[in-house]
């Protein structure tokens, strides 16, 4: 199982299409949100299921603000993280993902790659693949793959390269 996590394209849907083309193959989309325009378009680029939730830019999008899904075994929860400060930290998230048993947490927003690999849960940020905020500001997405025995594997990668003015 090979799930592609995304977050803040803000209507960039061109490096939504060109971060599909690059990783290939996948089982899964997750877009943390800040989607802005063209989720169906998403939809039907992805050829899989895509799971979508509305960050704090998509007023204009009819997306569900969290979202909480079982994948092989794994509980995961999907949100832009906003409403949970996650500017200073994971904190809140991390209370809230202990409250509900969560095993992965996914959020985004800051634009900034993260990962924490705790003993029970892990709290990832795949970055932003269209305006990038870390150090250097190389766009970067994530992938989760869970292998044949059920054990989850993480990993950031650079989406091409390419810089672009950060104006949101
Ligand atoms: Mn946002």
């Amino acid at each position: 199982m090979r799930i592609l996590v995304i977050s803040d394209s803000h209507g960039r849907n061109d490096d939504v299409k060109g971060v599909l083309e690059q990783v290939g193959e996948i089982d899964m989309l997750i877009h943390c949100g800040d989607v802005e325009r063209g989720d169906q378009y998403i939809r039907d680029i992805a050829g899989c299921p895509v799971v979508m939730v509305a960050g704090n830019n998509d007023y204009y999008l009819d997306l569900p603000s969290e979202e909480t899904i079982e994948v092989e075994g794994y509980r995961i929860w999907v949100t832009h993280g906003h409403p949970y400060y996650v500017n200073s930290g994971v904190d809140y998230l991390r209370e809230y993902g202990e409250m509900h048993d969560v095993d992965v947490v996914m959020y985004g927003h800051t634009h900034v790659p993260f990962i924490e690999i705790g003993d029970d849960m892990t709290i990832l940020n795949p970055g932003s693949i269209s305006y990038p905020r870390q150090a250097g500001r190389k766009p970067t997405f994530l992938l989760m793959e869970i292998d044949d025995m059920g054990e989850a594997h993480y990993a950031h990668g650079y989406y091409k390269e390419h810089f672009r003015e950060l104006n949101i």
